[in-house]
């Protein structure tokens, strides 16, 4: 299992210029502001405050590149779904997605983020098909795992797969980054798609 020694944020980025240089491979996490995606990212890396954790959603506008020992990068994509925003700026995060996901180079994987107690959102799904048009599909992570009820999650998550019409392949990863678990079998998906 990889061991992650060494993580930092190496770029904040609104537009392709403004990327780190290409080289290493990729694996991004998206999904609506407030699903747990920071939170994620610091129970993976072992680190309290690498990405901010906030109670107020909707204020990453950017693309935030994390080098993680120094053999690939872990990028946090902004996050949808917040309704206080405005079109423009609703109108920015398309192109920014766009850009990013449509045409990065080492880019090999976009983990997918959804709430374990709520059935994925109309953008949620949108996303997700969004990721199956550029092949980017496949693993999805079920966050504040800890909110159910070990009885409940199963049950949670087959209501997850139906509503995104995941293949019988794709995974479900349920993950508390509260309680701290789960987070083992996404680093070992992760060391998967590094090796291909
Ligand atoms: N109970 C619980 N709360 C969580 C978990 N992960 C994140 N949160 C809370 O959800 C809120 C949003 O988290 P954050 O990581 O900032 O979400 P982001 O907007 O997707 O980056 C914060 O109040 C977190 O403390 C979890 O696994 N369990
Ligand atoms: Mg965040």
């Amino acid at each position: 299992m990889i061991k992650i020694k060494k993580s930092e944020l190496e770029t904040v980025a609104v537009k392709p210029s403004q990327y780190p240089p290409v080289g290493l491979p990729e694996i991004a996490f998206a999904g609506r502001s407030n699903v747990g995606k920071s939170s994620l990212l610091n129970l993976l890396t072992g680190r309290k405050a690498l990405a901010r954790v906030s109670g107020s959603p909707g204020k990453t506008r950017t693309i935030n590149f994390y080098k993680v020992n120094d053999e690939f990068r872990i990028v946090d994509l902004p996050g949808y779904g917040y309704a206080k925003i405005s079109k423009s700026v609703s109108e920015n995060w398309g192109e920014m997605m766009e850009a990013y996901l449509s045409s990065r180079e080492g880019l090999k994987k976009v983990i997918q983020l959804v709430d374990v107690r709520h059935a994925p959102s109309a953008q949620d799904v949108q996303m997700y098909e969004y990721l199956k048009y550029y092949g980017l599909d496949g693993i999805v992570v079920a966050t504040k795992a800890d909110k159910v009820s070990r009885n409940e999650l199963q049950k949670c998550i087959s209501v997850i797969r139906k509503t995104l019409n995941l293949s019988p392949e794709d995974k479900v990863i349920p993950i508390s980054s509260l309680k701290r678990s789960g987070h083992d079998v996404l680093l070992a998906e992760i060391e998967k798609l590094l090796e291909e």
